[in-house]
């Protein structure tokens, strides 16, 4: 009964108040805002080349949002995704985690750290929701919406579909991880999906670089902030 009566609620809105198609479109994008955390930046234990320079297309971009949510790589001290929970293998090396392919990271984003904190620079005011990801020790969880082995949900398509969100628009860091699995998943879930290149960077540019061909196939778009205005406001 309170799916129906928000559901009813909503319609009863759409149908009064949002019913030019500007404001419609409006109400139905979010913005989400992938691990912009001090470990993905320069200094930090994985910094992503560039990261900062994301920072003010992050911020910037959010006045164009009704809604903006985001993302916090999470991890136990024990996290079966760093290296040095395994005797003898460095960072970037590969296992096997549970049938699953498992790249080994340096030490990252533990839960309480410094280095798990949003960076100062990030506006993060008006973000209703975040989801931390990546808690369980055995399993790692690039996107916002699933683990890696697509096992278990977030909750945030759940939360997204109540808001009446159809469309995303992912940005933050890394581009070819946390970024990418999510849009890749939002396309999946059904969501319009678009990376915004310009509020992205990533670990591998060239490894990005096939994965968003990917991305395209499957009808994700590509934007960038800069080009939707040109002065830069
Ligand atoms: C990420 C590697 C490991 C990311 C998170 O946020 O892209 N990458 N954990
Ligand atoms: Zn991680």
């Amino acid at each position: 009964p309170l799916v129906r009566r928000l559901k009813e609620e909503y319609d009863f809105e759409e149908s009064l108040y949002f019913d030019t198609d500007s404001t419609n479109d409006q109400a139905k994008k979010a913005l989400i805002i992938v691990d912009m955390q001090n470990d993905f930046l320069p200094r930090g234990s994985l910094a992503v080349a560039g990261g900062d320079e994301v920072l003010p297309v992050v911020n910037k971009i959010q006045s164009e949002f009704n809604l903006i949510v985001a993302t916090q790589d999470w991890h136990p001290v024990d996290h079966a995704s760093f290296a040095s929970n395994h005797a003898g293998k460095n960072a970037m090396d590969i296992i096997d985690l549970d049938g699953l392919q498992q790249i080994l990271w340096p030490d990252h984003c533990v839960q309480g750290s410094k280095g798990a904190e949003f960076s100062v620079d990030l506006e993060t005011h008006r973000i209703e929701l975040i989801v931390r990801k990546g808690t369980n020790k055995r399993i790692d969880s690039y996107s916002a919406f699933f683990d890696n082995g697509h096992k278990k949900s977030t909750g945030l398509a759940g939360y997204l579909i109540e808001r009446g969100v159809q469309q995303v628009t992912v940005c933050g860091l890394a581009a070819d991880f946390c970024v990418y699995y999510t849009a890749m998943d939002a396309l999946e879930l059904g969501f319009q999906a678009e990376i915004l290149l310009d509020g992205t960077r990533a670990i591998d540019p060239d490894g990005f670089e096939k994965k968003i061909q990917l991305f395209k196939k499957k009808g994700g778009k590509l934007i960038s902030k800069k080009e939707r205005s040109p002065n830069g406001e």
